[in-house]
């Protein structure tokens, strides 16, 4: 017989892992919570994600999905009387994708760079992100939130930079989100950092700074 209910195969320091639980928190659904070692991959975690074995993997009475932004949107659906994630209107889901995916393709990987660098390639690095960063904060023009007065699909999606980056800021030496450059983002980290599910589900501050350190030194030292 399958097995009933929500499990989520998590990582305790993923963004991604991040995002599926803030949606199953904004909808209320109960689950259960198992931390993946991502260096010794668990026979659940291989047997429901043999693709990419990446985490997050939900696993809904028995039946897995994976990628993060693919099971936020099943979260919507299958949870679809509680807390509206998607956009009702078709027009305004198509625009929360377009954002989601421009973010993911080319924000996400321009804030990469400033992590590992120094000197001269990091003043680009940090010109080139919040380049990127300004275009997404015009979906930001007049609203709350990116999905409006309340938390949506995009705030979910992009809602780890207002934990991550001020680490990544901390750990470089440099100023990325700041009031002068990027006003409405500054202003919306706050917001979002206040939302009680995404403030119930954030790695410990202290924890990611001490492993994030490690790891440029890591880097920097190879
Ligand atoms: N596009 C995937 C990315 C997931 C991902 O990169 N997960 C990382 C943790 S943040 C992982 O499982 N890494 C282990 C590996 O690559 O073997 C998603 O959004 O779910």
């Amino acid at each position: 017989m399958a097995e009933k209910g929500v499990k989520l195969l998590g990582m305790w320091a993923s963004p991604m892992v991040n995002r599926v639980e803030w949606a199953l928190r904004l909808k209320g659904v109960e689950y259960e919570y198992v931390d993946e070692d991502l260096a010794n991959k668990s026979a659940d975690l291989l047997r429901h994600n043999p693709v990419t074995k990446k985490v997050p993997v939900l696993v809904h009475d028995g039946k897995p999905i994976a990628e993060s932004t693919i099971i936020v949107e099943y979260i919507d659906e299958a949870w679809k009387g509680g807390y509206p994630i998607m956009p009702a209107d078709p027009y305004e889901r198509a625009q929360a994708r377009f954002w989601a995916r421009f973010a993911e393709e080319k924000c996400s990987s321009a804030l990469y760079p400033i992590f590992t660098a120094t000197g001269e390639p990091l003043r680009k690095a940090v010109h080139e992100a919040q380049q990127c960063l300004k275009t997404l904060e015009t979906a930001l023009e007049g609203k709350k939130f990116f999905g409006g007065d309340g938390v949506g699909y995009l705030d979910i999606v992009v809602g780890w930079y207002a934990h991550w980056l001020p680490i990544i800021e901390e750990i470089s030496g440099a100023s990325v989100v700041t009031s002068e450059e990027l006003p409405l983002m500054k202003a919306w980290f706050d917001r979002i950092l206040a939302v009680d599910a995404v403030k119930a589900a954030l790695p410990d501050r202290d924890r990611l700074l001490a492993a994030n350190k490690a790891r440029r030194e890591q880097l920097l030292a190879a």
